[in-house]
């Protein structure tokens, strides 16, 4: 347990192997702790810090668009995810929040993949293969203040909330890749590019 607060770095971020990774997290209190809160902000500013040339270069970050409190050895059920939107003229496409206890109420039959593939935070080797995953998901979890929400995301941000929710439940993203032809696609999968 973190008690008071650092800066988190690479170092915090647990890597393949460590058994905390492959656990199933647990439930947060809602309204989150002000320990959890903290986590929470700590785990958003990460992302902003690993997005941010400068910081990342003093750092020595690895930019990243999400985070989930497994991979700080914390069994919690605790995402962070920030995605700047790429039309500036549309920040409402982007997403950057903390969500405690996210849970996924239903996802669409359509599927979709990252068509660079997917890479990982705690994983410190290319792993080539498509990573399937839902096109569309309907979300809901609670903010820093114990609010309700439920949100509906597509395409890439559906992608990075999917990976992150798996982190949580001990599902690493390799997990989804075909082991006998990883650059195997079926029909109608939808390629993120
Ligand atoms: C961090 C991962 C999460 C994403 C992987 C695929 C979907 C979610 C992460 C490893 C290195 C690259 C990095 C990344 C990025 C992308 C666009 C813009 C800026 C959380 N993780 N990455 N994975 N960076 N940076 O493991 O962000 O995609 O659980
Ligand atoms: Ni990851």
């Amino acid at each position: 347990m973190r008690g008071d607060f650092l800066m988190i770095t690479m170092d915090d971020i647990i890597r393949e192997g460590h058994p905390t990774l492959r656990a199933v997290a647990n439930e947060v209190p809602i309204p989150p702790t002000a320990e959890d809160v903290e986590l929470g902000k700590e785990m958003l500013q990460f992302l902003k810090n690993s997005q941010d040339p400068v910081k990342a270069e003093e750092l020595n970050l690895r930019g990243g668009v999400g985070l989930a409190a497994p991979q700080l050895d914390i069994s919690k059920r605790i995402i962070a995810v920030h995605v700047p939107s790429v039309d500036p003229e549309k920040p409402e496409n982007g997403i950057s929040t903390v969500m405690y206890n996210p849970k996924i109420l239903s996802h669409s039959v359509q599927e979709a993949c990252l068509g660079e593939g997917e890479g990982c935070l705690s994983v410190d080797r290319e792993v080539p293969g498509y990573v399937v995953r839902a096109a569309r998901i309907t979300v809901s979890y609670f903010d820093e203040k114990g609010e309700k929400h439920k949100i509906r995301l597509k395409n890439y941000n559906a992608i990075v909330v999917q990976h992150e929710i798996d982190h949580i439940n001990g599902i690493m993203f390799y997990d989804h890749i075909n082991e006998k032809n990883p650059l195997h696609l079926k029909d109608g999968v939808l390629v993120i590019e």
